[in-house]
């Protein structure tokens, strides 16, 4: 056939084809008006609106929707737009805004938007083509994938570290005993981090409707977001370092409130523990075995029938007494709360949340009833004032009752039958919206109230943990990952699954050592209790009708380590509460992928690295399976010392080692500062009055941020706290202790600095001279128990150099 002949069919076909696309899928076409206003610029475009406001020089926010965008209003967004040194200019072609830190060029014909380093870098732009497009109800942002991009974070998410490749979609969900591939689980938080050519940029996208994203899975085009419903309403974060853009992002969906010193501490749990007797029991046996601990948890059996505020009065027939006792032997109670409100007239609860008015309905006005533990139940509308406000008198009963943390688990809303009608409705704060608009906030408003609550009716800083929640979750509370199975590569993607949370806001967080399906082999429920001790919130955890998961049940070799590692995590408190408190400032995780600190290492996305991590500023966990014998460690930048002997390793190599049950691998960075405590059995309990202070030689400089405050009351938001900058400088020779800064007077009146790798002889001390004592220092403890094969665990020691000096509240330089 001719050429010619060819044309006209070709040419039909090509008209044709936008017809196609119209009726599909919607395209965002092109810009028709622009207004500028100050760091703001409002769009008119073909089919829809758009809105590019600059909230600091290195956090864009942009808004795209088909119909005239809403009022502005977020669940997750507290961080409001500081006034920025801004430039809004526009040609024919394109429109460009810019700030001291980033450059997002808007294109005209069509809408699309790429985002520049100040140098001209591409950061992140759409892809040509794609852009922004509807399907349905359903808007979707495309954006071009880049040479070697990385995704990291995305919350509560399975899967690798690196998330290319892989797809994913954020539907709160009950998953009881998830595989540990599954996704969707309990919580959204739709931020990530990417990372190509030396740089990083975090993407949140605030919608609460089922939101999905795609790195990359089947396709090899683009990187995608996109909701099932709403706007299109992302931030873009652009910073040189991944803890800047955890900064930012923790900037706008808030920071964590310090947690009481005591939710640090050991907690023993199970499903469930009841009567009074046996949580005594279990309370007397961790003071007993010397196991410390600070708390105990009680799920749903401490209640009447699943109802909730009441207790089974058989079981606990004076629950603050218990719980007095409890306080006394330095265990706090945190009770379990589900959303779930029995429907039975007369009962309390029931009754005056119906008197108020609080329960989500149908359309029809009937309150939606649904199935759970204590049968037909209504739910509170949490997303309404008058839900939270009745939920926050209803609080009153647990500080009656002595209680000191809210546990709220179901609240995806779990129901029997996981299928709740997307017809119901929700106040959502005055903006009503149906099942599919609140669904995944319904968690997060829940935990408001329980916060705001319990700092409203509880004499001291409440402890709270929830299982669902939506971005800006920390800002109440605490998450665990839920129904986890006791299998080892469970407990190696719940490693991943915190870094990650850690990655995206949460920095409070932990999983169901042991975990809670099934029963662990005696291996991995050694392992799982040494590695609980470095994560964030440090719990055992069971269903009902499994094996008691006390470290006391699996004989005494395993009890002898749990000590171990139980009384290590004891004496890191100091370390620790620093990490908690530098969270709180700046959103820095406590458990660190190596993706924050090691970036544009490669190497640390390899899957045999991927679930090392840093916990806190220095100390670096790498975790196995306890089936295995050797297991292969990589070194990133620096130098490292083993934890446990003080043997050097360079960076940017790898290693293999021997494993062995008794000792969890951890390695400290040269230029780490440790503070570390002596052993207490419990939070309460005072430690001696010397602060050990461990530092690790290394050839940069480092500083550490010691916080201190009386672990318990709100003073520290009134200047009630110590705190103090110490650096290591060693090219100055010198170790320096800043002035203190706070009203609270520390605890510790005297310093022991314990030197790792220096080969210092003199040493002197704000212009003294001082003698360093040479010794032997081990973390751990021999086991007890006597192996009669000889087998039992000796501990390995290093030796140290150390000094003593007086905690003078002023400047103190140590010269080496
Ligand atoms: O309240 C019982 C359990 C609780 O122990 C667990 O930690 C939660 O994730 N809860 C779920 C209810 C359902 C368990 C099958």
């Amino acid at each position: 056939m001719k050429f010619y002949l060819i044309k006209p069919l070709l040419l039909s076909l090509m008209l044709s084809a936008p017809a196609y696309g119209q009726s599909t899928v919607q395209q965002i076409g092109n810009v028709s008006t622009v207004n500028i206003n100050g760091q703001q610029v409002n769009i008119k475009l073909d089919n829809a609106e758009a809105q590019v406001s600059v909230y600091t020089p290195s956090v864009i926010r942009v808004r795209i929707d088909r119909k005239k965008l809403a009022d502005d209003f977020s669940y997750a967004v507290t961080g409001r737009p500081l006034v920025v040194k801004t430039t809004i200019t526009q040609d024919d072609n394109q429109i460009t805004v810019v700030t001291d830190s980033v450059r997002a060029v808007i294109q005209k014909k069509p809408f699309s938007v790429a985002f520049y380093t100040p140098e001209g870098k591409v950061i992140s732009e759409d892809e040509k083509g794609l852009h922004t497009s509807w399907a349905g109800e359903a808007v979707t942002t495309y954006k071009k994938m880049q040479e070697w991009e990385h995704f990291v974070g995305l919350g509560e998410k399975t899967g690798p570290l690196d998330r290319k490749g892989s797809g994913y979609t954020n539907w709160n969900s009950d998953v009881f005993g998830y595989a540990a591939t599954q996704d969707p689980l309990y919580s959204t938080i739709p931020f990530y981090i990417g990372i190509h050519h030396g740089l990083n940029y975090g993407l949140f996208l605030d919608n609460t409707y089922q939101t999905d994203f795609n790195f990359g899975a089947s396709n090899n085009r683009f990187s995608s977001f996109g909701a099932r419903g709403g706007e299109m309403n992302y931030y873009f974060i652009y910073h040189k370092k991944v803890a800047d853009i955890i900064n930012s992002y923790t900037w706008l969906t808030g920071k964590m409130p310090l947690p009481p010193l005591w939710s640090l501490g050991y907690q023993q749990n199970r499903y469930s523990y009841y009567p009074e007797a046996e949580v005594m029991r279990v309370a007397r046996t961790l003071r007993e075995k010397r196991i410390p601990a600070d708390g105990i948890t009680l799920d749903i059996h401490y209640m009447e029938a699943y109802k909730l505020f009441t207790w089974n009065k058989d079981r606990f027939p004076d629950p603050l007494k218990m719980n007095t006792e409890l306080n006394k032997m330095g265990l706090r109670t945190t009770v379990i709360v589900d959303p779930g409100i029995k429907v039975e007239k007369g009962a309390g609860a029931y009754e005056r949340g119906k008197n108020d008015g609080i329960y989500i309905k149908y359309p029809d006005g009937q309150p939606y009833t649904g199935q759970v533990w204590p049968g037909w139940c209504n739910f509170p509308d949490f997303t309404d004032p008058k839900g939270r406000a009745w939920w926050r008198k209803e609080v009153k009963f647990f500080a009656q009752s002595g209680v000191s943390g809210i546990w709220n688990d179901m609240n995806e809303i779990a129901t029997w039958g996981q299928k709740m009608p997307d017809n119901v409705l929700f106040d959502y704060d005055g903006k009503k919206a149906n099942h599919l608009q609140a669904h995944n906030v319904y968690g997060l408003q829940m935990i408001r109230a329980s916060y705001e609550g319990a700092r409203e009716q509880f004499k001291e800083r409440p402890f709270l943990l929830t299982r669902s929640g939506y971005a800006g979750l920390q800002r109440y509370s605490a998450l665990w990952t839920g129904d986890n199975r006791s299998e080892e590569d469970h407990m190696m993607a719940g490693v991943r699954l915190l870094n990650s949370l850690g990655l995206s806001g949460v920095a409070f967080s932990g999983m169901d050592v042991g975990g809670f399906t099934g029963n662990p082999t005696v291996g991995l429920y050694t392992r799982w209790m040494e590695l609980g001790a470095f994560t964030p919130y440090f719990r055992n955890h069971t269903q009902l009708n499994s094996k008691s998961s006390e470290p006391w049940s699996y004989g005494e070799d395993v009890l002898d380590i749990a000590r171990n590692y139980i009384s290590l995590r004891y004496q890191l408190l100091p370390y620790l509460y620093s990490s908690f408190y530098e969270a709180t400032q700046t959103g820095m995780p406590v458990m660190r992928s190596l993706a924050i600190n090691y970036t544009h290492d490669p190497r640390i996305f390899d899957w045999q690295f991927q679930n090392q991590y840093e916990f806190g500023n220095g100390l670096m966990v790498a975790p196995f399976e306890s089936t295995k014998e050797f297991g292969k460690i990589y070194f990133p930048a620096g130098k490292w010392y083993d934890f446990y002997n003080d043997a050097t390793q360079a960076g940017g190599e790898d290693k293999i080692v021997q494993l062995n049950i008794n000792k969890l691998p951890v390695y400290v960075r040269g230029g780490s500062i440790i503070p570390v405590q002596s052993l207490v059995q419990t939070t309460s309990q005072l430690p001696t009055d010397t602060l050990t202070v461990h530092i690790y030689h290394g050839n940069s400089a480092n500083s550490f941020v010691y916080y201190e405050d009386d672990g318990k009351s709100y003073d520290h938001e009134k200047g009630g706290f110590y705190k103090r900058e110490i650096s290591f400088l060693p090219a100055k020779n010198q170790i320096s202790f800043g002035k203190p800064e706070g009203k609270y007077k520390t605890h510790f009146k005297f310093i022991k600095l314990v030197l790792h790798g220096f080969d210092a002889n003199n040493i002197n001390v704000s212009g003294r001279a001082s003698a360093l004592t040479s010794s032997e220092y081990g973390w751990l403890t021999a086991a007890a128990s006597t192996d009669p094969t000889g087998g039992a665990y000796q501990p390995e020691k290093c030796r140290v150099k150390y000094l003593v000096f007086n905690n003078e509240p002023n400047l103190i330089n140590i010269n080496y």
